[in-house]
């Protein structure tokens, strides 16, 4: 049961796909004042937990701390850290009164979660102008499945994007690529795409490909798909303004671009210098900048993945000259000393400030409105121009897609990563938390940068990452340039690397089917076990294990040194092992606490009781694997329902891709 109430005049975000009336009275569940901006409050007892807000910082239990929706460029993922890239503002309170609350606000709001006061939730933004939804029902998990169902469909990517990606930072010609692709085929560890970061652009201009690096693209897009491998650029969010290129002069003379006040285009320096962002809140700009991505899918390129779209700003022309007015300024004082206090802030103030973002304009359905007011929504748009491109060059094909920045409504469009995290044991436990978090909010296709993105990574880091990424649907080795490399074949012992991303391709099947089922049916791929097992009541506190699917719980490793780890059974399970010799380990274990050995070349994972899985053969890459005679392992005389189509289209509701499977 869903009650919408209406403050103000809210933006439409198009988050909310579901008709909901207007709710005729009701309870909103708490208290809503209107006195100062929006507040709502309720209290909270001291059972209470509180889910939801996709990505953001801190536990699967959100209590206790403060976030701050407000999409940012933010690359220190500490634990003091408020605001990530995304805003997603869908939360739920489980506990003496159960409800789900999502406000659709697309500018800043604060969830303070008992941190103020231990015993209050508040939400509050500074315009009421908002819609509060109102969710009734039995337990957290169904509220989010009524959450999700209001939302619509996620974001469904083809089959190889569940197999294994390298990326970094500083791949620049097609010798970097070609390293990569025979370092992962040499040592067969298996691949499937490779991605391409800021450095094959022209000046890091979209769209384009550096001349002199890639002549013919689309010949070294058939070379690599040769081996199996598909590249997968990336798109910022910035046009460069330099005449003569295509898509910036096109912008120009259209009016596709934000406007400041004045009605001159709005200039932000980003990787290009200086550039122009492309307005996607305007349908008519968001359709034209969705058909630029056609340059790169007409020379054989079938995924993407969407940067800076927050949208993040270096600078603008008008914080430079104010900054400088302040430096001089400063040395007109004759009192004046240079401290580095002074400095900092005035370069830290510099980059995504709000005073630039509060100087620009979107047009709208022929109204104009102010960035900082709908500031949420930039990647969202962003990534719906390209989800709608591809729906119009190829309704029955499915693209790869995600982005950094993103809104409740974009995850029909794309998944997301997690950002740019550091090469710390702390932010493989942050990377677990996140998942079922997202998937309340609709986001399934979602993975961290494993190994880590900044900061140097130790290889058993690598593994244990690596080895949890085996679960996440997006697997993907991603690391800043200025740190130490981090693909697979650059360790030591390289066949233990191989053997984890081996038990990825093995699980593949089952992992695809679980998500598809998941995807298809408005429910979670990653769950608390709270969820599962609500009767539990030790479950609800466990923050570092997670349920897959219907039938797995995975519990990685995530302390250096560790041998092994301690685990939480709800109630009796397998405990399986997949050995570096390609063997199986199976070993019932009773319900309760338990201590169990995990060499960092082994991947562990729980079949709950009665319940079974497919195992495939390993293969190098997706299309290889063959699903047609997979060992089952699990309990005897169970079944699996798999599901299973061509990866490619969109046929998914034929009732030929699901199949009974007996152990
Ligand atoms: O300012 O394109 O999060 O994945 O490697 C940094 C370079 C811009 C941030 C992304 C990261 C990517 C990097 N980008």
């Amino acid at each position: 049961m869903v009650q919408k109430y209406v403050y103000g005049t809210p933006f439409e975000t198009e988050a909310v796909t579901a008709r909901i009336d207007r709710a005729k009275g009701g309870s909103v569940c708490g208290e809503v004042s209107l006195d100062d901006g929006f507040c709502f409050t309720c209290a909270l007892e001291d059972d209470d937990v509180v889910y939801g807000l996709g990505e953001a910082n801190r536990g699967i239990n959100k209590r206790g701390f403060c976030y701050v929706s407000d999409c940012t460029d933010t690359p220190h993922h500490t634990e003091d850290l408020q605001s990530f890239y995304g805003a997603h503002n869908f939360i739920v309170v489980s506990g003496s009164r159960t409800f789900g609350l999502f406000v659709d606000y697309p500018s800043k709001l604060t969830f303070d979660i008992g941190f103020t006061r231990m015993d209050r939730l508040s939400i509050t933004c500074e315009r009421a102008d908002l819609y509060l939804y109102v969710i009734d029902g039995e337990t957290p998990y169904d509220i989010v499945k009524q959450f999700r169902r209001m939302i619509g469909r996620s974001y469904i990517p083809p089959k190889f994007a569940f197999g294994f990606g390298q990326s970094r930072w500083g791949y620049r010609t097609k010798e970097d690529f070609r390293e990569v692709a025979e370092g992962y085929r040499k040592n067969h560890i298996p691949i499937d795409m490779i991605y391409m970061d800021i450095d094959y652009m022209q000046d890091y201009k979209d769209f384009t490909l550096n001349e002199e690096n890639f002549p013919d693209f689309p010949a070294f897009v058939r070379e690599i798909k040769e081996q199996q491998i598909r590249l997968i650029p990336i798109i910022d969010a910035g046009v460069k303004i330099e005449d003569g290129y295509e898509v910036y002069e096109e912008g120009v003379k259209n009016g596709y671009f934000c406007k400041r006040e004045d009605g001159s285009d709005f200039v932000a320096a980003v990787w290009p210098g200086y550039t122009h962002f492309p307005d996607v809140l305007n349908p008519e700009a968001r359709q034209w900048f969705g058909d630029k991505y056609k340059l790169l899918t007409d020379q054989g390129i079938e995924g993407f993945w969407n940067d800076m779209n927050e949208p993040a700003i270096f600078y603008t022309p008008e914080g430079v000259r104010e900054a400088a007015e302040k430096v001089q300024a400063f040395f007109r004082n004759p009192a004046g000393e240079v401290s580095n206090m002074d400095v900092d802030v005035l370069v830290e103030g510099l980059a995504n400030n709000e005073k630039d973002y509060a100087s620009f304009y979107h047009q709208v359905n022929g109204q104009r409105v102010r960035h900082d007011k709908v500031h949420n929504l930039f990647g969202y748009n962003m990534t719906r121009a390209a989800g709608e491109a591809f729906e119009r060059l190829d309704p029955e094909k499915r693209f790869l897609m995600f982005s950094r920045s993103s809104y409740v409504g974009m995850h029909r469009y794309g998944g997301i990563w997690m950002g740019d995290n550091m090469s710390w044991w702390s932010h493989i436990l942050l990377n677990l938390r996140m998942l079922p978090s997202l998937n309340m909010c609709g986001f399934l296709y979602t993975g961290a940068d494993l190994g880590g993105f900044n900061a140097d990574a130790s290889r058993d880091l690598v593994l244990r990452w690596m080895a949890l990424g085996v679960f996440t649907p997006l697997m993907r080795n991603h690391s800043s340039m200025g740190t130490r490399e981090q693909e697979c074949f650059r360790f030591e012992r390289v066949e233990d690397f191989r053997h984890i991303v081996e038990v990825r391709y093995r699980l593949l099947p089952y992992l695809y089917s679980e998500y598809m089922k998941a995807a298809l049916e408005d429910d979670m791929y990653a769950k608390p076990l709270a969820f599962v097992y609500p009767q539990d009541a030790h479950a609800v506190q466990v923050e570092d294990q997670l349920i897959l699917g219907d039938e797995i719980m995975i519990a990685p490793v995530y302390t250096q040194n560790a041998k092994g780890r301690y685990v939480y059974l709800p109630e009796e399970m397998m405990f399986v092992k997949f050995m570096p010799d390609g063997s199986i380990c199976q070993e019932m274990l009773p319900a309760g606490h338990h201590y169990v050995d995990i060499a960092l070349n082994e991947v562990p994972l729980f079949i709950r009781k009665g319940k079974c899985i497919p195992v495939a053969e390993t293969a190098e890459y997706v299309e290889a694997l063959d699903t047609t005679d997979m060992k089952m392992i699990g309990y005897p005389g169970s079944s699996y329902t798999l599901y299973e189509d061509d990866g490619i289209h969109k046929d998914y509701d034929n009732p030929a891709n699901r199949r009974i499977l007996k152990s």
